[in-house]
Protein backbone atom coordinates (compact mmCIF):
# COMPACT_ATOMS: atom_id res chain seq x y z
CA UNK A 1 0.00 0.00 0.00
CA UNK A 2 2.71 2.15 0.43
CA UNK A 3 3.99 2.03 -3.05
CA UNK A 4 0.50 2.54 -3.94
CA UNK A 5 0.41 6.00 -2.10
CA UNK A 6 2.99 6.92 -3.51
CA UNK A 7 2.04 6.35 -6.88
CA UNK A 8 -1.07 8.54 -5.97
CA UNK A 9 0.89 11.13 -4.46
CA UNK A 10 2.93 11.74 -7.81
CA UNK A 11 -0.47 12.26 -9.61
CA UNK A 12 -1.76 14.68 -6.76
CA UNK A 13 -2.32 18.18 -7.85
CA UNK A 14 -2.76 17.13 -11.28
CA UNK A 15 -6.09 14.91 -11.45
CA UNK A 16 -8.40 18.25 -11.28
CA UNK A 17 -12.03 17.12 -9.76
CA UNK A 18 -10.95 13.62 -10.02
CA UNK A 19 -8.98 11.78 -6.93
CA UNK A 20 -5.31 10.77 -7.05
CA UNK A 21 -5.29 7.08 -6.79
CA UNK A 22 -2.55 4.41 -6.72
CA UNK A 23 -2.46 0.70 -7.86
CA UNK A 24 0.10 -2.17 -7.18
CA UNK A 25 -1.20 -5.97 -8.08
CA UNK A 26 0.65 -8.92 -6.15
CA UNK A 27 0.35 -11.95 -7.51
CA UNK A 28 2.07 -15.69 -5.50
CA UNK A 29 4.27 -12.79 -3.64
CA UNK A 30 5.37 -10.92 -6.50
CA UNK A 31 5.26 -7.87 -7.68
CA UNK A 32 3.75 -8.13 -11.13
CA UNK A 33 2.02 -4.48 -12.07
CA UNK A 34 1.19 -1.18 -11.00
CA UNK A 35 -0.60 2.33 -12.37
CA UNK A 36 -1.49 5.42 -11.01
CA UNK A 37 -4.52 7.53 -12.52
CA UNK A 38 -2.66 10.41 -14.14
CA UNK A 39 -5.12 12.63 -15.00
CA UNK A 40 -9.36 13.41 -15.00
CA UNK A 41 -10.77 11.51 -18.52
CA UNK A 42 -7.79 9.12 -18.61
CA UNK A 43 -7.90 5.64 -17.41
CA UNK A 44 -8.20 5.13 -13.27
CA UNK A 45 -5.21 3.54 -11.55
CA UNK A 46 -6.75 0.16 -11.40
CA UNK A 47 -6.89 -0.56 -15.07
CA UNK A 48 -3.64 1.16 -16.06
CA UNK A 49 -2.18 -1.06 -12.93
CA UNK A 50 -3.90 -3.96 -14.42
CA UNK A 51 -3.06 -3.45 -18.15
CA UNK A 52 0.51 -3.27 -16.59
CA UNK A 53 0.72 -6.54 -15.49
CA UNK A 54 3.59 -9.20 -16.68
CA UNK A 55 1.16 -11.81 -16.18
CA UNK A 56 -1.87 -13.20 -15.85
CA UNK A 57 -3.39 -11.42 -12.77
CA UNK A 58 -6.31 -14.28 -11.94
CA UNK A 59 -6.25 -15.14 -9.02
CA UNK A 60 -3.85 -11.60 -7.43
CA UNK A 61 -4.56 -9.37 -5.16
CA UNK A 62 -4.54 -5.93 -6.14
CA UNK A 63 -3.52 -2.73 -3.73
CA UNK A 64 -5.63 0.65 -4.60
CA UNK A 65 -5.38 3.78 -2.52
CA UNK A 66 -9.26 4.54 -2.83
CA UNK A 67 -12.14 1.64 -3.02
CA UNK A 68 -12.30 1.50 -6.80
CA UNK A 69 -15.26 2.62 -8.84
CA UNK A 70 -18.49 1.07 -9.96
CA UNK A 71 -19.70 4.04 -11.96
CA UNK A 72 -19.39 4.98 -15.72
CA UNK A 73 -18.36 8.34 -15.67
CA UNK A 74 -15.90 9.60 -18.07
CA UNK A 75 -14.32 6.06 -17.81
CA UNK A 76 -16.35 2.81 -17.35
CA UNK A 77 -16.29 0.88 -14.14
CA UNK A 78 -12.98 -0.38 -12.10
CA UNK A 79 -14.75 -3.17 -10.59
CA UNK A 80 -16.11 -4.33 -14.02
CA UNK A 81 -11.55 -4.51 -14.74
CA UNK A 82 -11.16 -5.81 -11.41
CA UNK A 83 -13.59 -8.78 -12.00
CA UNK A 84 -13.21 -9.56 -15.68
CA UNK A 85 -9.32 -9.90 -14.40
CA UNK A 86 -10.04 -12.56 -12.08
CA UNK A 87 -8.52 -10.84 -8.97
CA UNK A 88 -8.98 -12.49 -5.66
CA UNK A 89 -8.93 -9.42 -2.93
CA UNK A 90 -8.63 -5.35 -3.39
CA UNK A 91 -6.97 -4.14 -0.55
CA UNK A 92 -8.45 -0.46 -0.18
CA UNK A 93 -7.24 2.66 1.80
CA UNK A 94 -10.05 4.63 1.58
CA UNK A 95 -13.72 4.93 0.74
CA UNK A 96 -14.93 7.11 -1.82
CA UNK A 97 -17.18 10.40 -0.81
CA UNK A 98 -18.67 10.19 -4.41
CA UNK A 99 -22.40 8.54 -3.59
CA UNK A 100 -22.16 7.58 -7.12
CA UNK A 101 -19.59 4.78 -5.71
CA UNK A 102 -20.24 1.54 -4.01
CA UNK A 103 -17.59 -0.65 -5.35
CA UNK A 104 -17.09 -2.43 -2.22
CA UNK A 105 -20.67 -3.91 -2.37
CA UNK A 106 -20.20 -4.70 -6.54
CA UNK A 107 -16.57 -6.28 -5.35
CA UNK A 108 -18.29 -8.21 -2.54
CA UNK A 109 -21.40 -9.53 -4.70
CA UNK A 110 -18.55 -11.31 -6.52
CA UNK A 111 -17.26 -13.07 -4.06
CA UNK A 112 -14.19 -10.74 -4.03
CA UNK A 113 -13.02 -10.28 -0.43
CA UNK A 114 -12.18 -6.69 0.52
CA UNK A 115 -10.12 -5.66 3.49
CA UNK A 116 -9.32 -1.96 4.70
CA UNK A 117 -5.94 -0.96 5.17
CA UNK A 118 -5.21 1.55 7.58
CA UNK A 119 -2.44 4.41 5.57
CA UNK A 120 -1.52 7.52 7.81
CA UNK A 121 -1.25 9.29 4.38
CA UNK A 122 -4.19 8.53 2.97
CA UNK A 123 -6.71 11.81 4.77
CA UNK A 124 -4.07 14.19 3.70
CA UNK A 125 -3.93 12.73 -0.43
CA UNK A 126 -7.96 13.09 -0.30
CA UNK A 127 -8.39 16.04 1.50
CA UNK A 128 -8.68 18.30 -1.42
CA UNK A 129 -11.13 15.83 -3.58
CA UNK A 130 -13.05 14.94 -0.47
CA UNK A 131 -13.68 19.06 -0.74
CA UNK A 132 -14.96 19.02 -3.24
CA UNK A 133 -16.91 16.31 -3.92
CA UNK A 134 -18.57 17.28 -0.43
CA UNK A 135 -19.18 20.65 -0.83
CA UNK A 136 -19.03 21.22 -4.57
CA UNK A 137 -16.42 23.76 -4.54
CA UNK A 138 -12.71 24.33 -5.57
CA UNK A 139 -10.24 23.22 -2.67
CA UNK A 140 -9.01 26.75 -1.39
CA UNK A 141 -5.53 27.80 -0.23
CA UNK A 142 -5.68 32.05 0.45
CA UNK A 143 -2.09 33.00 0.51
CA UNK A 144 -0.67 36.20 1.97
CA UNK A 145 2.41 38.01 2.30
CA UNK A 146 3.67 40.90 4.81
CA UNK A 147 5.13 42.62 6.48
CA UNK A 148 6.12 42.24 10.47
CA UNK A 149 3.75 44.60 11.05
CA UNK A 150 0.95 42.74 8.94
CA UNK A 151 0.39 45.09 6.00
CA UNK A 152 0.35 43.61 2.52
CA UNK A 153 1.90 46.61 0.70
CA UNK A 154 3.07 49.77 1.00
CA UNK A 155 0.94 52.90 1.59
CA UNK A 156 1.64 54.07 -2.06
CA UNK A 157 -0.35 50.35 -2.85
CA UNK A 158 3.39 48.25 -4.11
CA UNK A 159 3.51 44.97 -3.23
CA UNK A 160 6.37 43.84 -4.98
CA UNK A 161 8.90 43.63 -2.62
CA UNK A 162 7.46 42.56 0.30
CA UNK A 163 8.61 38.47 0.62
CA UNK A 164 11.67 37.60 -0.37
CA UNK A 165 13.02 35.36 -3.09
CA UNK A 166 12.53 31.91 -1.33
CA UNK A 167 8.94 32.86 -0.63
CA UNK A 168 8.31 33.94 -4.17
CA UNK A 169 9.67 30.65 -5.59
CA UNK A 170 7.45 28.73 -3.24
CA UNK A 171 4.44 30.64 -4.24
CA UNK A 172 5.06 29.14 -7.55
CA UNK A 173 5.07 25.95 -6.49
CA UNK A 174 1.74 26.49 -5.09
CA UNK A 175 0.73 27.99 -8.37
CA UNK A 176 1.49 24.83 -10.47
CA UNK A 177 -0.26 22.63 -7.55
CA UNK A 178 -3.74 24.94 -8.38
CA UNK A 179 -6.06 24.40 -11.30
CA UNK A 180 -7.02 28.03 -10.61
CA UNK A 181 -5.70 31.19 -9.55
CA UNK A 182 -7.95 34.16 -8.17
CA UNK A 183 -7.17 37.45 -7.76
CA UNK A 184 -9.16 40.92 -7.67
CA UNK A 185 -10.03 43.96 -9.75
CA UNK A 186 -7.90 46.21 -7.64
CA UNK A 187 -5.21 44.03 -8.32
CA UNK A 188 -4.90 43.63 -11.69
CA UNK A 189 -4.89 47.08 -12.14
CA UNK A 190 -2.48 47.69 -9.81
CA UNK A 191 -0.40 45.12 -10.13
CA UNK A 192 -0.91 44.20 -13.82
CA UNK A 193 0.05 40.17 -12.67
CA UNK A 194 1.28 37.62 -15.04
CA UNK A 195 -0.69 34.99 -13.24
CA UNK A 196 1.68 32.34 -14.77
CA UNK A 197 4.25 29.41 -12.49
CA UNK A 198 7.58 29.97 -13.15
CA UNK A 199 9.50 27.47 -12.17
CA UNK A 200 11.15 26.06 -15.51
CA UNK A 201 9.91 26.28 -19.06
CA UNK A 202 7.98 23.16 -18.81
CA UNK A 203 5.13 23.99 -16.15
CA UNK A 204 1.58 23.70 -15.82
CA UNK A 205 0.00 27.28 -15.22
CA UNK A 206 -3.42 27.51 -13.37
CA UNK A 207 -6.41 28.72 -14.93
CA UNK A 208 -6.57 32.99 -13.86
CA UNK A 209 -10.01 33.99 -12.13
CA UNK A 210 -10.24 37.53 -11.98
CA UNK A 211 -13.27 39.25 -9.34
CA UNK A 212 -13.40 42.52 -11.55
CA UNK A 213 -16.24 44.14 -10.39
CA UNK A 214 -16.88 47.47 -12.13
CA UNK A 215 -13.14 47.73 -13.32
CA UNK A 216 -13.00 48.26 -17.29
CA UNK A 217 -10.33 46.10 -18.83
CA UNK A 218 -6.76 46.89 -21.12
CA UNK A 219 -6.36 45.42 -24.41
CA UNK A 220 -2.08 45.46 -22.71
CA UNK A 221 -2.95 43.95 -19.70
CA UNK A 222 -0.41 41.08 -19.01
CA UNK A 223 -3.57 38.68 -18.16
CA UNK A 224 -4.14 38.31 -21.62
CA UNK A 225 -0.45 36.77 -22.44
CA UNK A 226 -1.13 33.84 -20.16
CA UNK A 227 -1.18 30.63 -21.75
CA UNK A 228 -5.58 29.71 -20.19
CA UNK A 229 -8.10 32.17 -21.31
CA UNK A 230 -8.90 34.14 -18.06
CA UNK A 231 -12.34 33.36 -16.59
CA UNK A 232 -13.27 37.29 -15.51
CA UNK A 233 -16.40 38.02 -13.39
CA UNK A 234 -17.55 41.86 -13.78
CA UNK A 235 -20.65 43.99 -13.80
CA UNK A 236 -19.58 46.72 -16.56
CA UNK A 237 -20.64 45.99 -20.13
CA UNK A 238 -17.67 47.78 -21.80
CA UNK A 239 -15.76 44.73 -21.07
CA UNK A 240 -17.96 43.06 -23.78
CA UNK A 241 -15.21 44.00 -26.04
CA UNK A 242 -13.41 41.53 -24.38
CA UNK A 243 -15.44 38.31 -25.20
CA UNK A 244 -12.64 36.99 -27.71
CA UNK A 245 -9.89 37.11 -25.38
CA UNK A 246 -11.45 35.79 -22.07
CA UNK A 247 -14.49 33.91 -20.48
CA UNK A 248 -16.99 36.68 -19.67
CA UNK A 249 -19.29 36.44 -16.61
CA UNK A 250 -21.87 39.55 -16.28
CA UNK A 251 -23.56 40.43 -13.81
CA UNK A 252 -23.40 40.30 -9.68
CA UNK A 253 -22.58 36.81 -8.43
CA UNK A 254 -21.66 35.96 -5.04
CA UNK A 255 -18.25 34.27 -3.83
CA UNK A 256 -20.49 30.35 -3.23
CA UNK A 257 -21.96 31.04 -6.83
CA UNK A 258 -18.64 31.38 -8.37
CA UNK A 259 -16.65 28.52 -6.83
CA UNK A 260 -19.71 26.74 -7.91
CA UNK A 261 -18.98 27.97 -11.83
CA UNK A 262 -15.22 27.16 -11.24
CA UNK A 263 -15.72 23.77 -10.19
CA UNK A 264 -18.51 23.19 -12.71
CA UNK A 265 -15.35 24.13 -15.29
CA UNK A 266 -13.16 21.30 -13.48
CA UNK A 267 -11.13 24.07 -11.38
CA UNK A 268 -10.79 21.50 -8.11
CA UNK A 269 -8.01 23.59 -6.44
CA UNK A 270 -8.11 27.45 -6.16
CA UNK A 271 -5.45 29.73 -4.91
CA UNK A 272 -6.79 33.30 -3.79
CA UNK A 273 -3.80 35.51 -4.03
CA UNK A 274 -5.80 38.71 -2.77
CA UNK A 275 -5.39 41.98 -2.19
CA UNK A 276 -7.45 42.25 1.06
CA UNK A 277 -10.96 42.98 -0.19
CA UNK A 278 -10.61 39.15 -1.44
CA UNK A 279 -9.16 37.74 1.23
CA UNK A 280 -11.51 39.63 3.80
CA UNK A 281 -14.51 37.91 1.23
CA UNK A 282 -12.99 34.70 1.43
CA UNK A 283 -11.86 34.31 5.21
CA UNK A 284 -15.15 36.61 6.07
CA UNK A 285 -17.77 33.69 4.43
CA UNK A 286 -15.44 31.20 5.76
CA UNK A 287 -14.89 29.97 2.00
CA UNK A 288 -11.30 28.34 2.23
CA UNK A 289 -9.09 25.10 3.52
CA UNK A 290 -5.42 26.60 3.80
CA UNK A 291 -4.73 30.10 4.89
CA UNK A 292 -0.52 30.30 4.12
CA UNK A 293 0.80 33.67 5.41
CA UNK A 294 4.36 34.63 4.29
CA UNK A 295 5.96 37.31 7.00
CA UNK A 296 8.96 39.20 6.29
CA UNK A 297 11.23 41.11 8.43
CA UNK A 298 9.98 44.22 7.42
CA UNK A 299 8.04 46.94 8.68
CA UNK A 300 5.78 49.17 6.51
CA UNK A 301 4.42 51.32 9.15
CA UNK A 302 1.44 53.38 7.91
CA UNK A 303 -0.33 51.81 4.95
CA UNK A 304 -4.11 51.23 4.85
CA UNK A 305 -3.15 47.78 2.91
CA UNK A 306 -3.46 45.28 5.47
CA UNK A 307 -4.76 41.61 4.85
CA UNK A 308 -8.05 42.11 6.22
CA UNK A 309 -10.36 45.01 5.74
CA UNK A 310 -13.07 44.60 7.60
CA UNK A 311 -14.16 44.08 11.07
CA UNK A 312 -13.50 40.42 11.88
CA UNK A 313 -14.49 39.01 15.46
CA UNK A 314 -11.10 37.33 15.82
CA UNK A 315 -12.72 33.53 15.44
CA UNK A 316 -11.48 32.33 12.68
CA UNK A 317 -10.68 28.47 14.61
CA UNK A 318 -7.62 28.34 12.45
CA UNK A 319 -5.09 24.96 13.57
CA UNK A 320 -1.58 25.96 12.69
CA UNK A 321 -0.49 23.56 10.78
CA UNK A 322 3.14 24.28 9.50
CA UNK A 323 5.48 26.39 10.26
CA UNK A 324 8.33 26.80 7.41
CA UNK A 325 11.82 28.78 7.42
CA UNK A 326 12.39 30.50 4.09
CA UNK A 327 15.80 32.25 4.75
CA UNK A 328 14.22 35.55 6.31
CA UNK A 329 10.80 34.98 5.78
CA UNK A 330 8.54 32.30 7.61
CA UNK A 331 5.65 30.67 5.67
CA UNK A 332 2.77 29.84 8.31
CA UNK A 333 0.39 27.30 7.16
CA UNK A 334 -3.27 27.31 9.22
CA UNK A 335 -6.16 24.99 8.32
CA UNK A 336 -9.43 25.92 8.93
CA UNK A 337 -11.46 23.52 11.01
CA UNK A 338 -14.32 22.23 10.17
CA UNK A 339 -17.18 23.81 12.15
C1 LIG B 1 -11.10 4.67 -9.04
N1 LIG B 1 -9.83 4.74 -9.50
O1 LIG B 1 -8.14 5.90 -10.31
C2 LIG B 1 -10.07 7.09 -9.72
C3 LIG B 1 -11.39 6.98 -9.19
O2 LIG B 1 -15.30 10.37 -14.64
P1 LIG B 1 -14.47 9.19 -14.23
O3 LIG B 1 -14.89 7.93 -14.92
O4 LIG B 1 -12.99 9.45 -14.34
O5 LIG B 1 -14.79 8.91 -12.68
C4 LIG B 1 -14.40 9.84 -11.70
C5 LIG B 1 -14.80 9.35 -10.35
O6 LIG B 1 -14.22 8.06 -10.11
C6 LIG B 1 -14.33 10.24 -9.21
O7 LIG B 1 -15.30 11.19 -8.83
C7 LIG B 1 -14.09 9.23 -8.09
O8 LIG B 1 -15.29 8.91 -7.44
C8 LIG B 1 -13.60 8.00 -8.85
N2 LIG B 1 -12.16 8.07 -9.04
N3 LIG B 1 -11.84 5.77 -8.84
O9 LIG B 1 -11.59 3.58 -8.81
C9 LIG B 1 -9.28 5.90 -9.86
N4 LIG B 1 -9.56 8.28 -10.11
ZN1 LIG C 1 -12.40 3.74 -11.32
Amino acid sequence: MDMAVNLARMSAGQTSVNPPVGAVVVKNGRFIGYGAHLKAGELHAERAALNSCIESAAGADIYVTLEPCSHHGKTPPCTDAVIEAGIKRVYYAARDVNDKVDGLKVLNDQGIETIYLKHSDVEELYRPFNTGILNQRPFITLKGAMSLDGKIAHQNGDSHWVSNEYSRLDVHHLRQQHDGILIGGHTLLNDNPSLTTRLSDNDSHPVPVILLGSQTLKADMNIFKHPHKPIIFTSNKENAAFEDRAELYFGSYDLSEVLYILYERNIASLLVEGGSSIHTQFLNENLFDDLIIYIAPKIFGYSEYQLHQGDPDGQLNLILHHVEKLESDIKLTYRRTQA
